[in-house]
């Protein structure tokens, strides 16, 4: 490695003064015009771990559900999983080093983490629609190429494929073939599959719509469409060619505001469903008859799945352990719902997938989901050899059962939640159930909720504890929490900084929606007091 042609490139790579920046919930994110230094840094530091791992490393650029002046990037582990978090720090310290300390900041890691300099490495890179991404996916490769890194550029990826090409490429294809065909195959095969054994596929199983957030989903739904034929035909709405990404549209638009997105033409009953920015999110929703919206998010995903899975393990008579990871924005209803009525073990994690995603990798079957969309299943190695060697060995009904299983081990994308994978999981359930989309909404009613984000000087005032249910800092937050949870009733609220963007987002639900808008503006003036609020609390309710 030649230092001096580290240092030159670096220069070109100045980090604006004073810009501190940290590895969030998803990687660094924050306006596009502030990250050319942060991909070089980060293409470095992919690099230094490919090295150290003797694998195939991933960086992704994008801000998924942000704004389309944001932009982002993160990288992947070997598994197709998120960065260790001792190499979040790394990361950190990385990012954030001036521009005369970079190459100390770069050996120190070296030397802290046993990295062999002269090991081969290289790199996968992956980027969204925005207009920033492909100018900032070359700095990263300009930061792969100068230490000597070896990388393909797949260009315009999902995140969640970019997740599965790492871990195709660094399991010898045994989880499938490391190419965008490969994915689509390996996806439609288990879903036409699955689609084979629903007893009689009505006409309103055949398609969906689609809600695309002006984003990649649209463009990879494009090219998988042929794959789907004749299973399943889809309509897209914001698929890019007019709208702004993400803006007023998208699956945390929909979530956030419990509104559909614009530019989505739905009849009553009609199921349909939003992608957000980079497809790593989908949620659901319809009008009934009456004209009132219903969103189908993702705890009511996770329940129908478990509920899905646990009937066909009753089938074979396994009794593998299934546990569901949710995270403090899930609605009371859904875990009283698994914990009472279908008596599956729940776990809240702090927000981000990857604190959800090892949790889940404690049960034979985890099923992660948030609230927003964002989540998967894992199948334990054990669990998955014993459903295969099962759906070769039983007979009749049980085998049935135990296929199907294998096929959802394989539709699913086990290495990161995925918006295209999760839709064809669920669009399989509803047809092999004959499920309506009403009658899934209606396996148990959410209690009215609001989510607002607050404005403050520095969200790092505001610490959490108990997976972010309960504030430490700044003192006397918790205790007007608690004061003011006490005037409603089923109510609950809790506050934490995002991970995302520069806000403080807020949590309140209750037994109507009156109550959770106004409990959710009350604790949001409690955060602008405490925390040193900037501009106004938004009125929930619009
Ligand atoms: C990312 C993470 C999610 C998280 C969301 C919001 O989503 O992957 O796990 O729930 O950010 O995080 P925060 O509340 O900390 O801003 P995405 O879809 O933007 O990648």
């Amino acid at each position: 490695m030649d230092l001096a042609v580290v240092t030159k490139y670096s220069a070109l790579y100045s980090k604006p003064s004073g810009l501190i920046l940290q590895y969030g919930t998803a990687g660094f994110r924050t306006k596009a015009e502030h990250l050319d230094h942060v991909m070089f840094r980060m293409g470095v530091l992919a690099v230094l771990r490919s090295k150290q791992t003797k694998s195939t490393i991933g960086v992704m650029v994008t801000a998924s559900h942000n704004p389309e002046e944001d932009n982002g990037v993160k990288l992947i582990d070997p598994l197709g999983d998120m960065l260790a978090p001792s190499w979040e720090e790394h990361a950190n310290c990385l990012t954030n080093a001036d521009e005369q300390d970079m190459l100390r900041v770069l050996m120190d890691i070296s030397q802290r983490e046993a990295v062999n300099l002269q090991q081969d490495a290289f790199i996968v890179i992956g980027r969204d629609t925005r207009p920033s991404s492909e100018k900032l996916s070359q700095s990263v490769i300009d930061g792969v190429t100068v230490l000597g890194g070896q990388f393909h550029d797949y260009g315009l990826l999902t995140t969640p494929q970019l997740h599965y090409m790492v871990c195709c490429r660094n399991t010898n294809g045994q989880y499938g073939k490391a190419t965008i065909e490969g994915y689509y195959q390996k996806l439609s095969d288990a879903f036409m599959e699955l689609s084979k054994q629903a007893s009689c596929i009505g006409h309103e199983y055949k398609s969906l719509k689609v809600d695309c957030a002006n984003g990649i989903g649209a463009l990879k739904l494009r090219e998988m469409e042929h794959y789907l034929s004749p299973g399943l035909s889809l309509q897209l709405f914001n698929d890019g060619t007019k709208g702004k990404l993400n803006y007023l549209c998208g699956a945390d638009f929909v979530k956030s505001y419990q509104k559909p997105p614009m530019g989505m033409e739905m009849k009553s009953n009609e199921r349909c469903c939003s992608l957000d920015g980079d497809a790593d999110r989908i949620v659901y929703y319809y009008y009934d008859v009456e004209g009132c919206f219903h969103l189908i998010d993702g705890d009511k995903i996770a329940t129908l799945i478990s509920s899905f899975l646990k009937e066909l393990l009753l089938e074979i008579g396994q009794s593998l352990n299934i546990g569901v990871v949710q995270t403090a924005y899930a609605n009371g209803s859904s875990t009283r719902y698994l914990e009472e009525v279908m008596k599956v073990p729940v776990y809240c994690a702090k927000t981000g997938v990857k604190h959800l995603h090892h949790k889940a990798q404690e049960f034979d079957i985890g099923v992660y989901f948030e609230a927003n969309g964002h989540g998967t299943v894992l199948f334990s190695k054990g669990a998955e050899a014993k459903i295969r060697q099962l759906a070769k060995e039983l007979e009749d009904k049980e085998k049935k059962a135990a296929k199907m299983l294998e096929n959802i081990i394989d539709l699913f994308n086990q290495a990161a939640g995925d918006a295209i994978s999760d839709m064809l999981v669920i669009e399989a359930i509803l047809a092999l159930k004959g499920l309506t989309v009403q009658q899934w909404d209606a396996l148990y009613t959410d209690l009215p909720n609001r989510q607002i984000k607050v404005k403050v000087a520095d969200r790092q005032v505001i610490s959490t504890t108990d997976a972010e249910r309960r504030a430490v800092t700044p003192p006397g937050l918790q205790e007007a929490i608690n004061d003011l949870v006490k005037k409603y009733k089923l109510s609950r609220a809790f506050v934490r900084p995002s991970g995302t963007e520069d806000v403080v987002r807020v949590y309140a639900e209750a037994d109507s929606q009156e109550s959770a808008d106004s409990l959710a503006h009350e604790v949001g003036l409690a955060v602008f007091q405490l925390a040193g609020g900037i501009g106004e609390v938004p009125r929930p309710g619009f």
